[in-house]
């Protein structure tokens, strides 16, 4: 067993992880970073099935913070698939030199406080254990694979995977295959297989609605106007609801005509992406039922219009509101115009058991399979900090705590009382939105915290002034980083009083904690956007830090 010690451990190394590490380095903090997979890219390293691709636009999936490397680095479209993101992570981990402070394939196993020494004592799946003074736990919001609980899952001999924890390689051409889930990651697989497989039948629970993303190749003179306006994009996202990087409406859906309404989601359907359908055509589409219905007609006429056979656009239909995260799509509903893609309607004829052969449903029809996908989402937001030992104060697990208080919460997504010196990066309360942005405001507030606590903490033991952290390897017991629990509580009840003024709650859904059986269902994001999320990191630090104990 190998004991070190670190002033600060990162734990993943997704676009969180690597930057917190980054800012921890600049800080001149002797930084260590873990990740269990074999390389960068966090969630982007395991979704890697066919079709991933991120829905907020390509020139805002990145970091703002290396503008050089902002108006050098190639994109070719409006989104980046999955290998372009990962491409993007190594090259920044390259280009920052952060690589030599990553350890992979090496699994936080246990987390806990040492009072005494106020300081985090880590084990990893390695046998390797770290003395911390700061524990930064960048876990991802979905990654913690959700299987559903259908009868018989086990018994199937054909091939078998979770896009979750996707393979390497595949090779389908020949195949019959079953997709279990039809949300974004659902929609995008059966979207890039349909072509591609003998058959596929899409196991569906409830239908969604789609739009289409309006992917296509960005042009020369489009990308130098991006490069020219970039500061000006960074402002807009960082002040905007989703910060997806489009814009977002100001007028209330029946503030105008029937015609008018139709050409704004006509407009809104040909530009492209789910955001902006449900947010740029009008500012009330996810507040009031009758805007929303508005948006549904323009919608179900679409499926309508778009799928051929009457009886597989009645079952891919949604009668329920539009209110789950809005998905895109690169051709969806047309996939079902090919002879070889079909759906199985669950809510009418429900799995009875998978077989060894395939999925034997209700009504005797059996549909033989030779590979079966599961597009069935994530134990989200919380689900990789409750499956870890990390305890607090008196030897307390993070579970054990939002047990108590009757549901996954934190100040600003990142911090808990009686976890002094651990922060999250998109724990639950995090901002609902791109996660770039979030997660640099989730960072940089971080910092700011450090060293503004690291900063009175010396004022404290230390008469001669030594300024913040920047002056290398931190030496003393050092502060105390903890979030008071009426902050705790106000922001909570923030998101919460957010999240019931919109229609969201009304639907199962992980933003809600309402996707796992067996899960309590709380509000597990700030909905209230990135901007109004951002004004209140600003207001805290410009009134002291009052929501966390006085540093010590
Ligand atoms: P989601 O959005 O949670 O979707 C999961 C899908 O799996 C959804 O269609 C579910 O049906 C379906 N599901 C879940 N359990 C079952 C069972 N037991 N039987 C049948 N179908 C089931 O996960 P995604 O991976 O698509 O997306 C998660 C996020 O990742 C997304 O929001 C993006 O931000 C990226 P349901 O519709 O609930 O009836």
């Amino acid at each position: 067993m190998k004991q070190s010690h670190f002033d600060a451990l990162v734990v993943g190394a997704g676009f969180g992880g690597i930057y917190q590490l980054h800012k921890f380095v600049k800080l001149g903090l002797n930084t260590k970073l873990i990740e269990m997979a074999a390389d960068v890219g966090g969630t982007w390293y395991h979704n890697r099935y066919p079709g991933a691709m991120s829905d907020s636009y390509s020139m805002v999936y990145r970091y703002s913070w290396d503008k050089d490397d902002l108006v050098t680095y190639p994109w070719k479209n409006r989104y980046v698939h999955q290998p372009e993101v990962l491409k993007y992570l190594q090259h920044v981990v390259e280009r920052h030199d952060l690589r030599r402070y990553m350890q992979f394939n090496t699994e936080l196993t246990r987390a806990d406080y040492d009072e005494v020494h106020n300081r985090w004592v880590v084990q990893t799946s390695t046998g390797d254990v770290y003395t911390v003074r700061y524990l930064v736990t960048a876990l991802g919001i979905l990654s913690r694979i959700n299987y559903p609980d259908i009868p018989g899952l086990k018994s199937f001999k054909g091939e078998m995977y979770h896009t979750g924890k996707w393979p390497k390689a595949h090779e389908f051409r020949d195949k019959r295959v079953g997709v279990i889930g039809n949300g974004s990651t659902g929609v995008q697989v059966i979207t890039a297989l349909g072509p591609e497989v003998k058959s596929l039948t899409s196991f569906q629970r409830r239908p969604q609605y789609s739009v289409p993303s309006g992917n296509r190749a960005l042009t020369k003179e489009e990308r130098d106007d991006i490069n020219a306006r970039y500061d000006e994009i960074w402002e807009f996202v960082r002040n905007s609801t989703m910060g997806v990087g489009l814009p977002e409406g100001s007028r209330p859906t029946m503030s105008v005509s029937a015609e008018e309404r139709e050409q704004v989601f006509e407009d809104a359907w040909q530009g492209g992406n789910g955001f902006r359908f449900m947010f740029s055509t009008f500012n009330d589409i996810i507040t009031s039922e009758e805007a929303n219905e508005e948006a549904c007609k323009f919608l179900r006429r679409k499926i309508k219009e778009t799928v051929k056979d009457p009886e597989k656009a009645r079952k891919l239909t949604p009668t329920e509101i539009f209110a789950r995260r809005p998905i895109c799509d690169s051709g969806y509903f047309e996939q079902f115009n090919r002879s070889n893609v079909d759906l199985a309607l669950l809510s009418e004829n429900p799995i009875q058991t998978i077989t060894e052969k395939g999925v034997l449903m209700q009504d005797g029809t059996h549909y033989d399979l030779d590979v079966l996908i599961f597009a069935t989402g994530f134990d989200a937001v919380d689900g990789n900090w409750t499956r870890t030992t990390i305890k607090g104060r008196g030897g307390k697990s993070l579970k054990e705590h939002w047990d108590k208080s009757g549901s996954p919460t934190s100040l600003l997504g990142s911090f808990v009382p009686d976890f002094p010196n651990m922060f999250m990066l998109f724990g639950p309360s995090s901002p609902f939105g791109n996660g770039p942005p979030v997660l640099e405001a989730q960072v940089d507030f971080i910092i700011d915290v450090v060293q503004q606590a690291e900063k009175t903490s010396k004022k404290q033991t230390d008469s001669s002034t030594t300024n913040g952290v920047a002056d290398g390897a931190l030496t003393s017991r050092g502060p105390v980083v903890e979030a008071l629990p009426s902050s705790v509580d106000a922001w909570v009840q923030k998101c919460e009083s957010v999240a019931n003024g919109t229609l969201f709650p009304r639907l199962d859904n992980w933003i809600l904690g309402k996707n796992v059986p067996g899960k309590t269902p709380s509000v597990l994001v700030w909905l209230g956007g990135i901007g109004q999320f951002r004004k209140y990191l600003q207001e805290i630090a410009e009134g002291g830090y009052q929501t966390f104990e006085p540093f010590s």
